[in-house]
């Protein structure tokens, strides 16, 4: 096993895979910017380094400053956590070639994911079905409305390079698709250096379902159940729960059967999540993510497995430490990302937290490198807390995170801890019949 890990990125995950880390008796570096010395991660990391100015781009997107930091430090390993480098291909070979491994999938994989066309092509060859779409890039107007002609319309054009809602625009008609057409690949090309764009069939409610797997690249495979992220808001994710309120056990068993069938067959290694749009009783795969995700949490209160510390042990060479028979999903587990911004517009709240109590009792877990004292900087994504509960039954899960998020105090900047506490007592929450547009009427009717 490692001795030492440097975790290359910053708040609550980072605090997180310190925690596996320790908990495993592997000391941890902690690389920071100048706005986050004082965080608790880096409090707690046994050495830190401080590798450039708050900006990501001059910090933690610095891949030179994060290897000199590896070899300064004489780490072992690097994990990525996610975000920032954790699906960046050449990162994981520069960590590689610099002498050092890379917590997380071989950079092919991550290369063929990180190209949504490519990806697409894959998980048919892996036995999924995908959204009907072009196969390839359109390249032109030509191109683009014979693809739609054959798909039908209303039409979605994504950009190849894109991925978790970025860089996606509808088009209803022909019309439509020739002013929509130079926008998205204008807008590839800028968000992503690549203006390569395709074209699905767009869905009208689908629910946003998804696979937590884990390979070990050496023939072990295993899942830990679906997670549903319907609730979206401009394509940022406000909560997640496990198991998926609209699944019946049938149609579970089928997804959760495919998605293994398909990450096997990959031959993937390390901790990676399958995601597909539902709807009519069909699953379409979408994307995969090759990394480590915010939501990891309530696949692990379910299921006890640690899916950091197999991170850990898979990267360093073992075999997965479990058979899917080993696991038994128990109950349900909800989780509420917490955000520094104001819960009605979403303006950032970033500033000095006075006062802080985190709720505890049983089957609630909180993940967050919040402290009394602390000042949240205004550089980075807002996301300073999750709360995750656990719980026998939906029902129980419910009322725990009510209880909880009332127990829950953060004085001194706004959260969206009060958002959470009106959406988990609306009754259609309550009822789970949500798809990916409920969320967006839900803060319509009082915003
Ligand atoms: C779609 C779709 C409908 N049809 N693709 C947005 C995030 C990205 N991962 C995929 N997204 C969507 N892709 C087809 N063919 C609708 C969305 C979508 C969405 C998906 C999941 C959760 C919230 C969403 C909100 C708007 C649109």
């Amino acid at each position: 096993m490692f001795e030492k890990v440097l975790i290359a990125n910053r708040g609550e995950i980072a605090l997180r895979i310190h925690r596996a880390c320790h908990e495993m008796g592997i000391r941890t570096v902690a690389v920071h910017s100048t706005a986050d010395s004082q965080a608790m991660n880096v409090r707690l990391a046994d050495e830190t380094v401080c590798i450039g100015p708050p900006p990501a781009r001059a910090s933690y997107l610095n891949i030179s400053a994060i290897l000199s930091a590896a070899a300064i430090t004489g780490a072992d390993a690097i994990h990525p956590g996610l975000g920032f480098l954790a699906e960046n291909a050449d990162f994981a070979e520069a960590v590689e070639e610099h002498g050092f491994t890379f917590i997380g999938p071989a950079p092919e994989h991550i290369r063929l994911m990180g190209d949504k066309i490519r990806a697409k092509a894959e998980a048919v060859r892996l036995g999924l079905t995908v959204v009907p779409g072009s196969p390839e890039a359109v390249r032109d107007l030509g191109d683009a409305e014979a693809a739609a002609r054959a798909i039908g319309y209303p039409v979605l054009l994504k950009a190849a390079a894109g991925g978790g809602g970025r860089g996606i625009r509808p088009a209803r008609d022909p019309a439509e698709l020739a002013g929509m057409l130079p926008l998205a690949q204008a807008e590839a090309r800028a968000a992503f250096g690549d203006d390569a764009v395709y074209l699905e069939r767009f869905l009208d409610r689908p629910r946003h379902i998804e696979v937590q797997l884990i390979g070990d690249g050496r023939g072990g495979t295993i899942h830990l159940g679906e997670r549903d992220c319907s609730l979206q808001r401009a394509h940022q994710k406000l909560l997640e729960e496990t198991p998926s309120p609209t699944l019946d056990p049938a149609a579970r068993a089928r997804l959760l059967e495919l998605a293994v069938a398909a990450l096997h067959r990959l031959g993937y290694k390390s901790a990676g999540t399958i995601e597909f749009l539902y709807e009519d009783a069909a699953f379409y795969f979408i994307e995969m993510n090759t990394r480590l995700q915010v939501e990891h949490p309530i696949s692990e209160m379910i299921s006890g497995v640690d899916i950091v510390k197999e991170q850990l042990r898979i990267a360093a060479g073992a075999p997965l430490g479990y058979r899917q028979s080993d696991i038994a999903l128990r109950g349900h587990a909800i989780e509420c990302r917490i955000n520094a911004e104001d819960p009605e517009d979403f303006r950032p709240s970033p500033g000095r937290v006075s006062e802080y109590h985190a709720p505890g009792g049983p089957g609630v877990r909180v993940d967050s490198a919040l402290y009394q004292g602390y000042e949240v900087p205004p550089f980075y994504d807002s996301l300073i807390a999750k709360l995750v509960v656990h719980g026998g039954s939906r029902e129980e899960c419910v009322m725990r995170l009510r209880r909880a998020l009332a127990e829950y105090a953060i004085g001194g900047i706004a959260t969206t801890i009060p958002l959470h506490q009106r959406l988990v007592d609306d009754p259609e929450f309550r009822r789970g019949t949500y798809d990916i547009h409920w969320l967006e009427r839900f803060l319509a009717r009082r915003g």
